[in-house]
């Protein structure tokens, strides 16, 4: 038997602290008026059923949880454009704060479903009181545009569970590289919508300013 509430403690904390340090790195670059790689950040820690589910499909058993499913802690970094990725994999494998064990490229090398996505597992230590403990976390990097596709792909998923008729499947598929080419032509104008955004960036302007502000009043621009 397990305790799912005490071992899912430390992915709780996990996930907690690396939502924190990952926003805390767009503040940084929006403070000193630079463009940021990172759009947004979510987080989620996976739910015990789906744990399960995905422990019986891998054949992992109880003893090798902790190695055997590498997204129980899952962080989630959306970019605006696909050079930004790049970025935040720099700024990632530099922290002395986690170490990287593996990474997965499907931007360059896309799944059968069409689905685009950087994925890097990390060791992370989480501090508790009865001392450190380290555990896997998944963080995705993805654009704006491979999110939409995942987000809509993922709940056609949960509805036909990966059988999808013909038809949705030639769709998902034609979706797909529409956003590839929405992500092509968006790298195309990216100078100019860089430094369009910079411009009026709230942040950035009041600090220049002179006024200057915190950026956690600046709800609406995060
Ligand atoms: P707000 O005010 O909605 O922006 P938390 O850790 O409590 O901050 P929570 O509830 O755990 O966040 O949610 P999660 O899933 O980690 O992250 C969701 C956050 O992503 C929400 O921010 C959403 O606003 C933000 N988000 C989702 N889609 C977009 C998007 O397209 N653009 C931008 N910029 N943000 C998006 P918050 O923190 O709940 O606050
Ligand atoms: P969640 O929390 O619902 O997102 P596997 O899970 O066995 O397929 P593996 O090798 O463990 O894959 O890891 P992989 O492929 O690096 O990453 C799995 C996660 O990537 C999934 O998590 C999704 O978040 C995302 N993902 C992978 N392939 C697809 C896809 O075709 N479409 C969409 N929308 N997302 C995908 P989970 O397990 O679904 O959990």
């Amino acid at each position: 038997m397990i305790d799912w509430e005490e071992f899912l403690d430390p992915y709780i904390q996990t996930v907690g602290e690396l939502k924190i340090k990952l926003r805390g790195i767009r503040k940084q670059f929006r403070k000193q008026g630079r463009h940021s790689p990172i759009e947004f950040v979510t987080g989620r820690v996976k739910s015990v059923e789906s744990i399960q589910e995905k422990m019986s499909r891998r054949a992992v058993a109880l003893e090798d949880i902790e190695e055997g499913i590498e997204d129980i802690a899952g962080l989630r970094v959306m970019v605006q454009f696909v050079d930004d990725i790049d970025e935040v994999l720099a700024l990632i494998r530099q922290r002395k704060d986690m170490r990287v064990l593996r990474e997965r490229d499907y931007v360059n090398h896309k799944k059968a479903s069409g689905y685009r996505s950087y994925h890097v597992i990390v060791e992370y230590a989480v501090d508790t009181i009865d001392g450190p403990k380290t555990v896997l976390a998944e963080i995705q990097i993805r654009t704006l545009a491979m999110n939409f596709w995942a987000t809509i792909e993922h709940s056609l998923n949960y509805k036909y569970q990966g059988d999808f008729p013909d038809d949705l499947r030639e769709r998902l598929e034609k979706t797909a590289e529409i956003a590839l080419e929405l992500d092509e032509e968006m790298r195309k104008i990216r100078d100019e919508i860089k430094e369009a955004q910079l411009l009026f960036d709230p942040v950035h302007k009041r600090v220049s300013d002179g006024v200057g502000n915190s950026d956690d009043t600046d709800e609406f621009y995060r």
